[in-house]
């Protein structure tokens, strides 16, 4: 086999997001050409899927990582593109991700307070920069694709969620003994996990799928919130069975879009949503029609993300585990 291309160095910024880590790889990455920002992640994942292996799994870092490509956008009133990837392949949106992004862009001296736009994959995303490191990010259009759907999973019977896209797709649980046992804690991460990557399996097995045959790649249950302030906790398994230490602004996302259809939340109105580890994301939407004339609602993330690292990545020629440690 031809010995995969990499770059020797890369400059690298970490942050976490309420939590969940995401490292912004700010030169040095492979050469993706011009076109779409859809079309440059279909190259990198085509011809360049090696770096994201390197940069993202061990040794250098962990399943938990989210990774953050930042290149030139084709909307110049964009900051900057972006394009998020993870243990198992590639995201279109990452809510956390891009509040970390921006959190970076500030650090770096790139970005002043106020309103920028970043250029994902799916779409611009708004982002307000506030003092505190406090950023609200406007996501792309989110909407409740599926309600109810029961499936069984092997263990635990027959199980009944929304599908919901957020940026990402969801599988959405509210009924699960763990809610019932007021068990959504870090300390059951591995059940919850076992449980989740069981409703994923199912999905799969019984052919659910989100819009055009997508795989739901995100697994979201929730349970009543710890905190009296808040509305609700989750517990989201992403799509390399890592779960996510925030709350998850793609699935806060997906979870409005289902609360907005059931009638149960106002636009304007705030939804606070506790993550596994207790911290927060205030939410809200507007409600916008899309090209096509049909009303989505346009979700509203607020959260925080802290510098946590930054360094150059080496890869030495000579290092067996230059591309990671193999699956
Ligand atoms: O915050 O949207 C998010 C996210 C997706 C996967 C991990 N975090």
């Amino acid at each position: 086999m031809a010995k995969a291309h990499l770059t020797l160095r890369l400059e690298v910024i970490d942050s976490h997001t309420g939590g969940e880590p995401t490292r912004c790889v700010l030169s040095g990455g492979p050469h993706l050409g011009t076109g779409s920002l859809a079309e440059r992640l279909e190259r990198l994942r085509r011809e360049h899927d090696h770096y994201r292996r390197a940069i993202l799994c061990e040794p250098r870092g962990s399943d938990v990582l989210v990774g953050a490509f930042l290149l030139e956008p084709v909307d110049p009133a964009c900051v900057t593109g972006v394009i998020f990837f993870n243990n198992a392949g590639y995201l279109g949106m990452c809510g956390h991700g891009i509040i970390g992004v921006a959190a970076t862009l500030a650090y770096q001296g790139s970005i002043e307070p106020g309103e920028h736009l970043i250029e994902t994959p799916v779409g611009a995303v708004k982002v307000n920069l506030q003092p505190g490191n406090r950023i609200t990010c406007r996501n792309v259009p989110a909407y409740r694709y599926r309600a109810g759907v029961t499936v069984h999973v092997p263990g635990y019977g027959d199980v009944k969620g929304d599908v919901a896209w957020g940026g990402n797709w969801f599988f959405l649980v509210h009924e699960h003994g763990f809610a019932a046992a007021n068990n959504l804690t870090a300390s059951q991460v591995e059940p919850l996990t076992t449980f989740a990557v069981g409703i994923r399996r199912a999905l799969t097995a019984a052919g659910v799928t989100g819009a055009d045959g997508a795989v739901i790649d995100h697994i979201e249950l929730f349970g009543a919130a710890h905190h009296p302030a808040n509305d609700s906790r989750n517990f989201v398994l992403c799509p390399g069975n890592a779960y996510d230490r925030s709350p998850c602004g793609t699935g806060t996302s997906a979870r409005m879009a289902c609360l907005a259809a059931d009638g149960q939340l106002k636009p304007g109105q705030p939804w606070r949503q506790e993550g596994i580890l207790g911290t927060v994301f205030e939410g809200s939407y507007e409600m916008e029609p899309d090209q096509n004339g049909v009303n989505r609602i346009i979700p509203i993330i607020t959260g925080s993300a802290n510098i946590t690292a930054e360094c150059t990545l080496i890869f030495d020629p000579s290092d067996p585990f230059r591309l990671g440690v193999p699956e």
